[in-house]
């Protein structure tokens, strides 16, 4: 426990402070890493005229904006939106993940209505595209979505704007990027509301910054590394380096 308070700690402020990599010494070997996200953006559900479950539950986006991450729901004067918002996060080969939190910089909070903000896996989407707007895990059609939640609760009514948003990964987000280990995690994040097939009474959107902007989204991401075949330590960062286990490390 007071390690894992010390690790918090330290992940925090390995990330505010700009320091990229922290190894710890001990037995079980931990590196704290920052992985900033690549192929990011909105898929906006939108349609002159159409029901908010049509606009939800269409198999296809009305259009994307790929300098930003939108999430929520609009419903201006009867006319419906849904925003979800994909990323990508190449990561490192890992036998345990024990700590990570996505940092998102606040640009615009429009939650007159708060909800909260999950992340779920995504499928591999490939260039962003109004496709990409069912590429989730667990979408169901005229009833709440299933997928797995991956994070801890995070509501709009902590959201802050001009300054980093911290959504930290629950037990079933760790899983989830162990499963990814060696790959690429592939999110969506979407709104409680969204999820819960419950239609906008008026403006419950967010936008975070993406990896177009300067402040980009990026995962604070604690592990243990795999140990390479053949080998029967945990390999050094080096050796993780130069064979492309550590993905490119970013200044907060
Ligand atoms: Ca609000
Ligand atoms: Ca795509």
């Amino acid at each position: 426990m007071l390690l894992h308070t010390v690790l918090s700690g330290a992940l925090r402020r390995a990330t505010l402070a700009g320091v990229m990599m922290i190894a710890l010494a001990g037995t079980a070997r931990a590196d704290l890493i920052s992985i900033q996200a690549t192929t990011d953006g909105t898929t906006s559900g939108s349609s002159a005229g159409g029901t908010y479950q049509a606009i939800r539950d269409s198999v296809s986006a009305f259009s994307v904006q790929t300098d930003r991450l939108t999430i929520g729901q609009l419903n201006n004067a009867g006319a419906y939106n849904v925003y979800r918002s994909i990323a990508t996060f190449p990561l490192p080969s890992m036998s345990t993940a024990s700590a990570c939190t996505l940092f998102a910089y606040g640009s615009s909070d429009q939650s007159t209505d708060d909800f909260n903000v999950y992340i779920v896996s995504a499928q591999n989407y490939g260039a962003v595209d109004k496709l990409d707007y069912v590429l989730f895990d667990g979408r169901v059609v005229g009833g709440a979505h299933t997928g797995t939640i991956l994070n801890n609760t995070w509501s709009t009514t902590s959201m802050l704007t001009a300054a980093w948003d911290s959504l930290i990964f629950n037990a079933a987000g760790l899983d989830t990027l162990v499963s990814r280990s060696g790959s690429s995690l592939y999110i969506m994040l979407m709104s409680s509301e969204d999820y819960g097939n419950s239609a906008p009474g008026g403006s419950e959107w967010m936008r975070f910054s993406n990896s177009t902007a300067a402040n980009k989204p990026r995962l604070s991401l604690d592990y243990t590394p795999a140990i390479p075949a053949g080998s029967s330590r945990s390999p050094g960062n080096s050796y993780l380096m130069q064979n492309g286990d550590i993905p490119p490390l970013t200044k907060p």
